[in-house]
């Protein structure tokens, strides 16, 4: 009998990376999918279209708000393994809908555990939790460990705090196999384009293929743990290959403002910036040092009322207990995201070279 994974959130960047995982290791795997009036399909293209393992891929309609959805699935499923992973993940979105965020990102977890324990699969059916570095948010100390206290700084983290914290008590109250993985920022070429790492490699990728803009941008000097997606699912399916479940950091131990991001992916494309204007003010501006034209400004939309200043993990747990360690580093990364990005732009295929200068970084 092949295993069977059901995923949350299968649509989303760290869904579609954690399906071809899983279909590569032979699994059966079952994605529950929002209904939706567009297509909301396209990162799992590559597996829709592969014959050699979409045959064991399988799409179902859901929506974490829908207790009797979810109950009806996991029954049906009699999953081995489920991967909560969807969520409403814009932490600064999370302060406009901050009612949904408590219902999908909190109460949708417990829904999910609760399914579990209806369809009486405590002994059978293992749970992560997607948690996040996001609950360290006003840290109180660096690097932030599984034993730094949360401290959340948004209506999102107060949601995943709630998620976090009914794991671990339906673990401890049920002896259910649940584990959270407290991940860091993990980014990829298929990174929501409202986040700002792929905010950035896309604005570059446009200016670099001769296209007019300006990056606009808030708080440039906010700090985070950035690693590449793809690595990290293979933590969260690590986790619940362990004889007993717990709560793991995934992180890279070394983090870089947004400042610093911006320069190296300018870089990348031989822009040098400067800033011009007081340091961290709303008239802050970056230009082409070169040619003085402009290219980043500060847009105060942008700026978080709680912002979370400097997130660093300390991935030491992981890597001792699951054998998990990041590989790839933020210039490699950042590197990877603008390639796609402008072989995205540039379909015509004119070859576009840009200097990979990952080691200067
Ligand atoms: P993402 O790309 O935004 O994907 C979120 C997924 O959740 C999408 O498939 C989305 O569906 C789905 N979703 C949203 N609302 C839903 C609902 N009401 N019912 C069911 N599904 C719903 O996020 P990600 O980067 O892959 O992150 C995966 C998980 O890890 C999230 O829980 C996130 O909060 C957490 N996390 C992420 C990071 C990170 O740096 N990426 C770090 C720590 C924790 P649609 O495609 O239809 O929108
Ligand atoms: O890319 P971000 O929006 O990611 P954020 O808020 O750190 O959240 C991501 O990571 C969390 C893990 O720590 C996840 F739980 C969460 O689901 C999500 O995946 O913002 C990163 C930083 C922030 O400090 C923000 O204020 O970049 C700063 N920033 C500056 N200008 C900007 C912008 N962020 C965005 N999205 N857009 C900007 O223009």
């Amino acid at each position: 009998m092949k295993k069977r994974a059901l995923i949350t959130g299968v649509t989303g960047q760290d869904g579609s990376y954690l399906s071809k995982l899983l279909l590569e290791k032979g699994y059966e795997v079952y994605g529950i999918q929002r209904r939706s009036s567009t297509i909301n399909t396209h990162r799992l293209d590559q597996i829709l279209k592969d014959r050699t393992i979409n045959k064991n891929f399988f799409l179902h309609y859901g929506d974490l708000s829908d207790g009797t959805n979810i109950v009806r699935l996991v029954s049906e499923i009699q999953p081995d393994e489920i991967y909560n992973l969807g969520a409403m993940s814009q932490v600064q979105i999370s302060s406009d809908s901050p009612e949904y965020t408590a219902n999908i990102d909190g109460v949708g977890a417990l829904r999910v555990l609760e399914a579990i324990r209806i369809c009486g699969l405590e002994n059978k059916t293992k749970f992560y939790q997607a948690s996040t570095s996001e609950l360290f948010g006003k840290v109180t100390e660096v690097p932030q460990t599984e034993k730094t206290p949360f401290y959340p700084r948004s209506p999102y983290g107060v949601a995943k705090l709630y998620a976090h914290w009914i794991t671990v008590n339906y673990r401890e109250m049920y002896n259910l196999f649940a584990c959270n993985g407290i991940l860091f920022n993990h980014e990829s070429p298929i990174r929501g384009e409202e986040f700002v790492t792929r905010k950035i490699t896309k604005m570059v990728a446009k200016i670099f293929c001769g296209q007019q803009g300006v990056l606009s941008l808030g708080n440039l000097d906010t700090k985070r743990d950035w690693g590449y997606a793809k690595e990290y699912v293979e933590g969260m399916w690590l986790m619940l290959q362990q004889e007993s479940p717990g709560d793991f950091i995934l992180a890279t131990g070394k983090s870089t403002s947004v400042r610093e991001l911006v320069e190296l992916v300018f870089r990348f494309i031989d822009i040098e910036i400067e800033w011009i204007g007081e340091r961290g003010s709303l008239d802050e501006i970056g230009i082409n040092k070169k040619t003085g034209k402009l290219l980043v400004n500060i847009d105060p939309r942008y700026y978080r009322n709680n912002e979370v200043d400097l997130l660093l993990g300390d991935p030491s747990k992981a890597k001792e207990i699951l054998g998990w360690e990041a590989k790839m580093n933020v210039g490699e990364l950042a590197y990877k995201m603008l390639r796609s990005d402008i072989d995205q732009i540039n379909h015509n295929n004119k070859i576009l070279n840009i200097s990979n200068r990952i080691d200067a970084i």
